[in-house]
């Protein structure tokens, strides 16, 4: 089977690649992807060069493009993923996250093939008390989560209308190897080694529910293959916590790794405005993808924090590249124009 992952130059969809080329040596996968800030091809090094691996880059909005390349199935993490900049620029949110899926449902209509669609948490928007489950309301708060919301109900509808094998997901927050540095954990630990501020939004009390990204990617092997066609599985680790008590547990581990020095990274943290429609809570029910598919979590969060914290100290180069913008240079430069036309 060739199975065609998008965005897989990004966070998730590079430790996806991994897991499956490592899990599946008969399936061969394409990854298209089109290099925006968040993508980056040191992501996959060492994986480039295998025989069943190819790389692609190119938009998933990019129609003509979708219906020249061969594939059996279609595994979507392409999108724009960072709220911040949604508040920004909601723009290419609804290019990609929007306009982008529904591209990709109809190349998958056309061949009549499954495609797993991922999706977040994010959609339901924010609970106080309880957990969401499949069939909760959707009601985004940010311009992120209504374009990734877009794109859940227009899976819904291919389904609904044209028989559509799709699935889609909704998982909590990720954290693990190579999430780009502006999301919380890896802005914490890099602020952190260089001596930055660490801003944290509002009273920091608001509570995201997290999962190392390589149960995520797991969950996701399970619900492509073994999913039912038409639904929703949320996927999360019932872990949930406040994000200051997150700050705090990564950098008493950093300070721990770094006894000698006297000052302590807490010095660093510093209460900054809130963000703009600011979920305050997020918590997701995973029973159904428990007790249909089998699937459960298997790093504790304590283990994988440490882990995580253990590997952007050791793997300076990645994000020193980033900090400076080179891994935009070089790579780009070499794949521009090179599958387009
Ligand atoms: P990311 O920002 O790290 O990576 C996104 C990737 O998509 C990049 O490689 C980028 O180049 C690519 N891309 C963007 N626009 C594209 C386009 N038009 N055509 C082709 N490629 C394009 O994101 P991530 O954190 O790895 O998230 C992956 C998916 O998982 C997203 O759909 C996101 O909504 C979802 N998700 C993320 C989290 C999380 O905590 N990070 C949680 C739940 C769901
Ligand atoms: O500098 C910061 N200070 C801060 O307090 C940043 C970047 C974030 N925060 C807060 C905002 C959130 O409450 O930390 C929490 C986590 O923030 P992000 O890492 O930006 O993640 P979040 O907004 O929760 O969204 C993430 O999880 C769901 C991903 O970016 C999405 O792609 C995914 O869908």
């Amino acid at each position: 089977m060739k199975i065609m992952v998008t965005g897989g130059a990004g966070f998730i969809g590079s430790n996806f690649i991994r897991h499956m080329l490592t899990s599946y040596p008969e399936h061969s996968i394409l990854n298209l992807d089109n290099l925006t800030y968040a993508g980056n091809l040191e992501n996959l090094k060492g994986i480039e060069s295998l025989s069943h691996y190819t790389f692609i880059k190119g938009d998933i909005a990019d129609a003509r493009l979708l219906e020249s390349i061969e594939f059996d199935a279609i595994i979507n993490f392409a999108a724009e993923s960072h709220v911040d900049r949604s508040i920004l620029n909601a723009y290419p949110f609804l290019q990609t996250n929007v306009i982008g899926t529904q591209c990709l449902l109809e190349a998958a209509k056309k061949r009549k093939c499954r495609i797993l669609h991922v999706s977040t948490d994010e959609v339901y928007g924010s609970i106080e008390e309880g957990l969401f489950i499949e069939t909760s309301t959707v009601l985004p708060n940010s311009p992120y989560a209504a374009s990734k919301a877009s794109a859940d109900l227009l899976a819904r509808a291919y389904h609904e209308t044209y028989g559509l094998d799709v699935s889609v997901t909704r998982c909590s927050n990720n954290y693990g190897p190579y999430q780009f540095p502006e999301k919380l954990i890896p802005l914490v630990i890099l602020n952190a080694i260089e001596g930055k501020q660490i801003p944290v939004y509002g009273d920091g009390k608001n509570v995201r529910d997290w999962i190392h990204v390589s149960d995520h990617c797991k969950a996701i092997d399970l619900i492509f293959h073994k999913g039912k066609a038409g639904t929703v599985y949320n996927v999360g680790a019932r872990n949930e916590v406040q994000n200051i008590d997150i700050i705090k547990k990564i950098l008493m581990i950093m300070d721990e790794k770094k006894r000698h020095e006297k000052r302590s990274f807490t010095d660093l943290i510093a209460y900054v405005q809130d963000r703009p429609g600011h979920d305050r809570r997020y918590a997701i029910d995973p029973t159904k993808v428990e007790t249909e598919l089998g699937w459960r979590p298997e790093i504790d969060f304590d283990k994988g924090i440490s882990s995580t914290v253990e590997w952007y100290m050791e793997n300076r180069e990645w994000w020193k590249s980033i900090l400076s913008g080179e891994y935009m240079d070089y790579y780009k430069q070499q794949y521009d124009g090179r599958f387009r036309e």
